[in-house]
């Protein structure tokens, strides 16, 4: 009997120091639910004074990390390990996350500012009443360009960018959907076509553009343009707006044989350590001057009615990153087009990035 009290005493004493030291780890970490918030967010993509500013309103601590593409982002939180309290995928990685069961449902009664999003970016096919996610930013996949260093030419299309004249003057964003999309809509596919043929027509494509290809590049895609240290780059629209911000000889076409519409909304992980810190904050940017105060910053499309009618008409009007419905209907938003099909695109990229080596 005695024994058997002290195993029962040895295996108490042992679960309160392994409590004890897996929350002082998960707190030294800063990953504690108490009162802190984990964001997960895109490089370049929140203003750092909104943050400071939810902090001083609420209390809580933020704890900030970024992320340079969707598959990465999916990798780490359906490893777990890491607890990420709020996380910024797009569309298509949210139905993926959604059917991998990594997400919660969000509690609109705690969202009231929900009622300032234009209904055109609610309601959306990936999330059918949103109850998984609330839109962020949105926007188009496009070429952002230097008349000046091409002897003044207007770029119009996917197609453009394969002209020998483009010898080591383009950059390519780091990502497999928006460069395989490319190959595939200067081809007149679909970016999401999953025809074995077409892929590797599209992949042999993009081979044939390496010569013009100067790199391949995350977040520095912005300052190298700017700086004009390559004349093209296919970008994001908020970066191709905050790359124009800085030098005015730049300017953004969406292609004509067609290109990509996306939408970044926020979500909650399975694995969130602070369900209501993170609807607080969700709620937060939802707001009208804090969404347009974040949309002035980082140059990306709001889909908040109400803070787009704050901001100065210049911004609202440019109909290269506020496009209306006519334009936005003939691009294409991304599938999810299942994991096989996606770990094939992603394995495709690859292999064209191998190629330029
Ligand atoms: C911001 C990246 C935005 C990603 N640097 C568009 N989905």
């Amino acid at each position: 009997m005695k024994q058997l009290f002290n195993a029962f005493i040895a295996i108490a004493v042992i679960s309160v120091i392994l409590y004890v030291s897996i929350n002082q780890l998960n707190s030294s970490q800063g990953y504690s639910g108490g009162n802190t918030l984990t964001i997960y967010n895109w490089g370049d993509y929140v203003d750092p004074e909104l943050i400071a500013r939810f902090e001083k309103e609420t209390g809580i601590k933020v704890i900030y990390q970024t992320f340079d593409s969707n598959e990465a982002m999916m990798t780490k939180i359906s490893q777990g390990g890491t607890t990420f309290d709020v996380a910024m995928p797009s569309e298509y990685a949210i139905s993926k996350m959604k059917e991998d069961g990594l997400l919660i449902p969000l509690d609109h009664s705690k969202l009231p500012n929900l009622k300032n999003i234009d209904t055109r970016f609610m309601d959306l096919s990936f999330d059918p009443g949103n109850q998984y996610s609330i839109p962020y930013f949105w926007g188009t996949v496009g070429i952002v360009y230097n008349p000046a260093m091409l002897n003044g030419k207007k770029i119009t299309s996917w197609n453009d960018l394969w002209d020998p004249e483009m010898k080591n003057k383009i950059l390519l964003a780091d990502g497999a959907r928006e460069v395989m999309g490319m190959g595939l809509n200067s081809l007149g596919y679909s970016l999401n076509d999953t025809n074995e043929a077409h892929l590797q027509e599209a992949k042999a494509k993009l081979n044939t553009i390496t010569p013009n290809v100067k790199a391949i590049v995350g977040d520095e895609i912005k300052m190298l343009l700017a700086n004009e240290e390559a004349a093209a780059g296919v970008v994001w629209s908020g970066d191709a707006s905050e790359i124009m911000g800085e030098n005015e000889k730049l300017d953004y076409v969406v292609p004509e044989e067609g290109s990509n519409l996306w939408f970044d909304n926020m979500v909650i992980p399975k694995t969130a350590a602070n369900r209501e810190a993170a609807h607080q904050f969700i709620n937060f940017m939802l707001e009208p001057d804090v969404a347009a105060q974040n949309a002035e910053y980082v140059g990306y499309s709001t889909p908040n009615k109400e803070g787009l009618a704050i901001l100065p008409e210049e911004i609202s009007g440019d109909e290269r990153f506020y496009p209306d419905t006519e334009t936005t209907e003939k691009l294409e938003v991304y599938d999810n087009l299942g994991k096989k099909m996606l770990a094939h695109y992603n394995e495709l990229f690859l292999e064209f990035k191998m190629h330029r080596k």
